[in-house]
């Protein structure tokens, strides 16, 4: 397996701890600098067409896309320890929370759209900041109300088992931070997040821990 990743992708974060949890190391990890903008050179385009990070291909040359869509992947090649509940309500809990973080908040923020943002819209750095803050804020919001009110929350997000709701929780906790977006207002989302920070799958995905990272953002 062949990982494409970049240190400050918060996507390929949600797919390093899958991996890790699943106790399954690709054979080679690719730096893709998003910063330098590689993901447009026409090397990753043939890989990923999409020009985003995360692309996994596996040993038969399959190449995997959208984080989503590889961590389950993942979890239906290496069932063990699942990724998603066995009851089917809470599966769709599970993959609602993942998509408040990764359908609806996180693509807000990445560098494409704030590229967008700044040359195209020719928004200033306040603006900028002020939209990203709006959108980490509107996921946050939602998460802390749907996990403070549910009786399936637990130790996790759902009951006592990780799930990928946790996995996506810890990226845009993650994120926030990369953002100094405040997530005092937050308390549910942020013990989740901080058990799970403790637990060394997650630990060892932390984008800071990655090669080529600085120390802080
Ligand atoms: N929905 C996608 C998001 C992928 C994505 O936007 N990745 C970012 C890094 S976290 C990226 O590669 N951005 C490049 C760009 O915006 O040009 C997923 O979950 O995989």
């Amino acid at each position: 397996m062949k990982l494409f990743s970049f240190w400050r992708s918060l996507a390929t974060f949600r797919v390093r701890i899958a991996l890790n949890l699943k106790g399954v190391s690709p054979n080679e990890v690719v730096d893709v600098d998003l910063m330098k903008g590689r993901q447009r050179e026409s090397a990753f385009r043939a890989v990923n067409p999409q020009m985003l990070l995360p692309a996994l291909v596996d040993d038969d040359g399959t190449v995997l896309f959208q984080s989503l869509a590889i961590i389950e992947y993942l979890d239906e090649i290496h069932p063990q320890p699942p990724l998603l509940p066995r009851d089917p309500k809470a599966r769709a809990r599970a993959r609602g929370l993942a998509m408040i973080v990764a359908a609806d908040s996180h693509p807000l923020l990445v560098p494409r759209v704030r590229e967008y943002l700044e040359h195209e819209l020719k928004l200033d750095e306040a603006t900028r900041t002020k939209w990203i803050h709006h959108w980490i804020g509107e996921a946050l919001k939602s998460i802390e109300t749907n996990l403070a009110a549910s009786k399936a929350t637990g130790t996790y997000c759902i009951g006592e088992a990780i799930t990928v709701a946790d996995i996506c929780l810890a990226s845009q906790m993650v994120g926030a931070g990369f953002f100094k977006y405040d997530t005092t207002p937050f308390p549910t989302a942020r013990r989740i997040f901080d058990t799970c920070m403790k637990n060394d799958a997650f630990a060892r995905a932390h984008p800071l821990k990655q090669p080529g990272a600085p120390a802080a953002v």
